[in-house]
């Protein structure tokens, strides 16, 4: 699509004037930052007791999993588990026990460090309805803690099954899209083209209700699991199917960027991985998005008419996010090979590791013509490669001495760089309950290290538990002998699922090492638009490319994001919730899964005042 400057509202040409102020570097200062190169270490320990189709850090020890109701080995309270905590040092996990079906629900930190995980699925099994699920988490090192629930009084405004979510600068999250009942893709039949925020806020006029999104009417049908990514200037840069926008939250005004090149559609079950590069003094903190992989074949057809075995897309997209960028539009690159649900891990000297997914087909399971067990995709990518984003056109992809995995990680698999610099990989579950068939239901674990995992490697103490915004701080460092400088990366570890990842972000601090090199005077974010208040993993990277444990604070004061008790009224009252649309609704059979679209099995959206 052709971008017109009369699309352009008022606040974004403002923002992009001040984002393009003469002297400063436009784009991602493409100076190239050492790494380290040599052999990569892949080890497979541990197993996660219910399949890991969401993952998410919480500590700099533990990990939570969610995966969707089924007859998974491990068991809580006298049912099959669906989510669980992972202990990273001991590769042991402990179930966890939510109440409704966490089946293809996303996942945000609030700004007090709370994990809110939302959506999900109808009544199966032991799991309640989890379609307008709202479960919080508070991270623990005890073994104590738990999901909360409570369906009745903290729930969504509506049914969202494959939504996205993204933490803002005041601490709250945004939800978005998804289905009012689900299947392999979306439809006008069954899309909730809308956003909410939790807390609920009164805004625009909606006062809690849920907020109507013209892009995801526009981005039917595959667009599921938008990607979103918060801007240096508080928008939000959000991409479905072939399209692009910029959504200012603050007026509910979408405005439209040039579409995905080549016609390469990404998101689920297209779903190709998104990530913001990262934000640096270097680069003026310059926004510039990225997208691998998806797919060209038709949203429009039977599934079954599509195949296992059709190549997917081998295209990077790169998009500078300022006046000049825009207009200059999508840079194409190609990755060594073509990938469906490839993840992209941000890592801590500022390359992309994708990883996961495979070659041929398209996300979900039970709908192609020539299924693999039950999985619509075929080809496993077992060797990840890692990207650099700084280093010349031509020169950016490499998969040396990276060693390939022998576990394929097909549709439901995901990845997280780890607090102590390696990335995990868990998950793969093309199949409606547990199945030992060809791609069955993946419970082992894999850790990659990267060759800094192999170097002496920086320490330090003095880290605050809060860092609030504009405060400079100082760390007591011990640095390998050869290094001579250093950089502060902190690091938003996000939330993976589908080969999205929520709020996954990178910004590297203004830091000054002393003269001894013992002492590093370090200054937060200047704002929660740079970095939404709540928690951070904060590595200290040498000029050698070697990242120190990233220890865990919380930027901002960690103070809960505003709470409008007028807008939950509102909210509660002029929606229905879980139990009345348990009521109006068939429920699916577990069997029917992500395996078909059936446009009858439309669910009203509760929007009906209850009273
Ligand atoms: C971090 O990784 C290193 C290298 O594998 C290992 O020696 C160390 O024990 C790990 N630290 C923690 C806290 O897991
Ligand atoms: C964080 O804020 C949410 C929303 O107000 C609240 O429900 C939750 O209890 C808070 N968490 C903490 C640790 O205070
Ligand atoms: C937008 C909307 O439907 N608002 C209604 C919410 O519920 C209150 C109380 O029942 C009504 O007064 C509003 O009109
Ligand atoms: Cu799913």
């Amino acid at each position: 699509m052709k971008l017109s400057v009369s699309l352009l509202a008022p606040t974004f040409l403002f923002s992009l004037l001040v984002l393009a102020a003469p002297g400063l570097p436009r784009s991602s200062g493409l100076t190239p930052r050492a790494f380290v190169s040599g052999t990569w270490g892949l080890v497979q320990e541990g197993t996660t007791g219910v399949s890991a189709q969401q993952m998410v850090i919480v500590s700099e020890t533990k990990a939570i999993i969610f995966d969707k109701v089924e007859r998974n080995p491990l068991m809580v309270n006298g049912h099959a588990a669906w989510a669980a905590e992972i202990d990273l040092p001991s590769r042991t996990v402990r179930p966890l026990n939510p109440i409704t079906n966490t089946w293809c629900a996303t996942g945000s930190f609030l700004g007090n460090g709370t994990f809110i995980n939302s959506g999900g699925n109808p009544m199966v099994g032991a799991g309640a309805n989890g379609l307008q699920g709202l479960r919080m988490f508070n991270p623990c090192d005890d073994g104590t803690c738990d999901i909360m629930e409570n369906t009745r009084r903290i729930r969504l405004t509506s049914n969202r099954w494959y939504p996205s979510s993204a933490r803002l600068e005041d601490g709250s999250v945004m939800i978005l899209g998804g289905s009012v009942s689900g299947g392999f893709i979306n439809g006008a039949g069954v899309n909730n083209p809308t956003y909410e925020f939790f807390p609920p806020k009164n805004i625009n006029g909606f006062n809690g209700l849920r907020i109507p999104s013209q892009f995801m009417v526009d981005t039917l049908n595959g667009n599921h699991f938008p990607n979103m990514h918060v801007l240096p200037d508080g928008r939000i840069f959000v991409s479905a199917n072939q399209q692009a926008m910029i959504l200012d939250w603050k007026t509910n005004t979408e405005t439209r960027l040039p579409g995905i090149p080549n016609g390469v559609r990404i998101s689920s079950p297209f779903s190709a991985g998104a990530v913001l590069l990262p934000l640096t003094p270097a680069n003026n903190f310059t926004p510039e998005i990225m997208i691998c992989g998806g797919s060209t074949v038709s949203d429009r057809v039977n599934p079954s008419t599509l195949s296992s075995q059709t190549p997917a897309s081998d295209q990077c997209a790169r998009l500078v996010l300022t006046t000049a960028g825009i207009a200059a539009g999508w840079k194409v690159e190609r990755m060594p090979q073509t990938r469906i649900f490839v993840e992209l891990v941000l890592l801590p000297d500022g390359r992309v590791l994708l990883v996961n997914g495979a070659r041929t087909g398209v996300a979900g399971y039970g709908n192609v013509g020539d299924q693999i067990g039950q999985s619509n995709a075929d080809n496993p990518t077992l060797t990840p490669v890692v990207y650099d984003p700084n280093a010349p056109a031509g020169q950016r992809f490499s998969s040396d001495g990276i060693p390939a995995s022998t576990i394929p990680r097909m549709y439901h698999s995901t990845s997280s760089l780890t607090p102590n610099g390696t990335i995990l990989v868990a998950g793969s579950n093309p199949n409606d309950d547990f199945s030992t068939a060809k791609y069955p239901t993946e419970y082992r674990m894999e850790f990659f290290s990267p060759p800094y995992m192999f170097r002496p490697r920086p320490t330090y103490t003095g880290l605050p538990a809060t860092v609030n915004f504009g405060t400079s701080f100082t760390l007591n460092v011990v640095l390998p002998s050869t290094a001579t400088s250093v950089v502060v990366n902190i690091i938003d570890l996000g939330f993976a699922t589908h080969g999205v990842h929520m709020d996954q972000r990178l910004v590297q601090l203004q830091a000054t090492l002393s003269p001894d090199r013992r002492s590093l005077r370090v200054t937060a974010p200047a704002n929660g638009r740079i970095y939404p208040p709540g928690p951070a993993f904060v590595y200290v990277v040498t000029n050698e490319g070697v990242p120190s444990f990233g220890h865990k604070t919380i930027i901002g004061t960690g103070a809960s994001p505003p709470v409008n008790q007028a807008a939950i009224n509102n909210m509660l009252a002029n929606t229905s919730g879980p139990a009345a649309v348990a009521k109006a609704q068939a429920v699916p059979s577990p069997t029917s899964g992500e395996g078909s679209h059936v446009a009858s099995e439309v669910i009203p959206a509760p929007e009906q005042p209850t009273a």
